[in-house]
Formats: structure tokens, sequence, C-alpha cells
């Protein structure tokens, strides 16, 4: 058996990734695996951006990943774009779609919103045919076992952790590192299984959350003149997203 963290919209809250990389040690985890969005919303992107490069085995696109390394109007991503270096911009540009593998006989698939776009957000209360939509094939996709279908899939982009099972098929959000909108604590998953084992086994996925230092989060920030920090605060103190207040 093997554990693998799942771990997944980090925004560069670097106090909040420290913790749960810290509890992943603590529990003999083996490897990983983030579901990107390493930047943008909080103050440290080109540390969470070196971090994830070091303790991660993969790393899939997020859809700030996708756009940071494109110009943009708002004032706001220009800022949090310039925090982090060329370098870092093509590291985020080269990261692939999803990844695949076998896990004590389920075909396990991990993208960041859904099968066909990074944009594209998912939530636990949308129609069935919606949430079954996220086991689909594409183009995108990695497809490793042909035309077969993911028996397990697992994303981020919600901030809103949850798991699910339907039509015998486990749809699993990871939720978020530095930015939960569900609960104020970081949030992460551990799969546990027979990696790379093709024939049925023991599996299970667990939804963990771990408590950070937000004063520190919201003080890193304040001390970088941070723009749009009101909002920020309101989102890792009380988890209520910036989106909805428009
Ligand atoms: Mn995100």
């Amino acid at each position: 058996m093997e554990k693998i963290a799942v771990i997944s919209d980090i925004h560069g809250n670097i106090p909040a990734l420290e913790s749960v990389l810290r509890d992943i040690e603590s529990r003999n985890i083996e490897r990983i695996i983030c579901l990107g969005d390493l930047v943008g919303k909080g103050p440290q992107s080109s540390i969470a951006i070196q971090m994830i490069e070091k303790h991660c085995d993969r790393v899939v696109k997020g859809n700030w990943d996708d756009f940071f390394p494109k110009p943009q109007e708002s004032s706001t991503i220009k800022w949090h774009q310039n925090q982090i270096t060329k370098d870092q911009m093509d590291y985020l540009k080269d990261l692939p779609f999803s990844i695949e593998f076998m896990l004590s006989g389920k075909l396990v698939r991990m993208f960041h919103a859904s099968p066909r776009s990074v944009y594209e957000r998912i939530q636990p209360w949308d129609s069935i045919d919606r949430r079954l939509s996220m086991f689909e094939n594409t183009n995108f996709t990695e497809n490793i076992a042909g035309e077969r279908e993911p028996d397990v899939v697992c994303y981020g982009d919600i901030h809103n952790a949850y798991l699910q099972n339907m039509k015998g098929k486990t749809l699993c959000n990871v939720g978020s590192v530095g930015n939960p909108l569900d609960l104020t604590q970081a949030s992460y998953v551990i799969l546990e299984g027979a990696y790379n084992q093709l024939e049925n086994g023991v599996i299970s996925i667990q939804l963990v959350r771990v408590p950070y230092d937000i004063d520190l989060s919201i003080k890193l920030a304040r001390d970088v003149n941070m723009p749009e920090l009101e909002e920020y605060i309101l989102e890792l103190t009380k988890a209520q997203y910036r989106g909805l207040k428009k």
C-alpha cells in the first residue's frame, strides 16, 4: 500500500502550504501530487512555485497558472504576475493538463477543474449529468487506458472539498490549501492503495483539514501592500468568496 497526498489551490499562501507539508511529512506519505493554482490571490506566488517544484512528484495546470503567463488588464493580477520570475512563468506554461495512474485496480484521473477546461467549474450541487461528465475522456486527458473511463476523479478549482460515489464512480474534490472557501482550515486529500496495480484491492480516500497561522498569512500580505487585501482577509478568516460580492 502506498499513500499519496493530493494538494491544490495554494494561491501563494505559504503558512498554509507549510502546515500542510508538515502534516504530510508526519504521516510518512511517499508522494505528493498538486492539482494547480499555485499562484495569485495570496502574496507569495514565487515561493509557492519553488516549494511545489521541490516537494511534488507531479503537478497539473490550474486556471491561474494558465492565464498568469499571458498579458492581463487587471492591476491586481499584474501585481501578482510581477511577483514571479520569467523562468517561473515558463514553468507554469509547461504544466500538463491531467495525470492518470492505476491504484488498486481503479483508473484514477486528476485535473484542475474539468476534463474539458481549466476554466469549467463543477460544484457538488450541480446536476448529476454535469457531475458524471467529470469522467469523460477528452482530447485533453491522458487516456492511459484507451477507451476506458476513470473510476476515480480528483480535482481542485472550487476550493470546496467533498467526496461522493455515483453510478459506480468516485468524485473527489481535494479543496484548497491556501484559500479554502468551505472551512477556514487548509484542505488536502490522502489516497491509499496499491500504486500501479491492475487488480482490485483495498483503496481509501481521506479528506484532511489542517489549521494554520491565518494571522501570519494576513500579515505577510499586508507587509507587501498586496492589492485587494480586505477581500483576501474575508476569504481567509470567514471563507467568504470575493466573487460572490459582485
Ligand atoms: Mn483556485
